[in-house]
Parts: structure tokens; sequence; C-alpha cells
């Protein structure tokens, strides 16, 4: 008969591995409106950037219409761009920041 530690080496051995998680790009989006300093403001406090890397980042979607703010699994994508959305609107700034599967 199987112990458990028998049950669990046939498992290991019929299913090695599980499967890595999708991952998604958060984008943003350049605009005439929004303040550089805003967007340079947000990639530090919602994407944990230092004010260089920020800053790179906000002329980086300036000069090319728009660019990656960093990868996360699904739902820590959705709240980066609900976040980014809330505090863009509560500002009037039209801001808009999507993602897609990276
Ligand atoms: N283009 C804006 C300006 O000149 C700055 C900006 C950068 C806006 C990045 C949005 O995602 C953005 N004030």
């Amino acid at each position: 008969e199987r112990t458990r530690h028998d049950r669990e080496l046939v498992a290991e051995e019929a299913e090695p591995r599980l499967k890595q998680p999708p991952l998604y790009q958060v984008i943003l989006l350049n605009d005439d409106f929004t303040p550089m300093e805003f967007v340079v403001d947000i990639l530090e406090h919602i994407f944990g950037m230092g004010r260089t890397t920020a800053t790179r980042v906000m002329l980086e979607v300036h000069t090319r219409g728009k660019g990656v703010c960093g990868v996360f699994t699904y739902e820590i994508a959705e709240t980066k761009v609900a976040q980014v959305t809330a505090y863009a609107r509560q500002h009037q700034h039209p801001l808009l920041c999507t993602m897609e599967e990276a």
C-alpha cells in the first residue's frame, strides 16, 4: 500500500512544476496636458521608482508616446492602473494608463 510519502512522490513526478502566471506590462500614455512633475510623482509613489528613473521613464513616454512602468501579475497590474487613473482624475488630469500581456 502507498504511504502518504509515496503518494506525494507520485504527484510530484506526474506534475513536476506549476505553470508561471501570465505577466502584464502597465503602460503609461502621453498626452499634452498632464504636468511632467505629476507623472514623475506617480512613477515614484505608485511604481516605487527613484527620482532619476522616474524622470527617464516620464521623458520616454513624453517623446515616444508611451512607455512601460512595470511588469506585474494580473491583479497587481489592474490595481496599479486603477490607482494611477483615480489619482489623475482626482487632480483633473487626462493621463491614460493601460495594461497588456507581456
Ligand atoms: N506631455 C506632457 C507635458 O508635456 C507630459 C507627460 C508625460 C504627460 C508622460 C503624460 O504619460 C505622460 N506636460
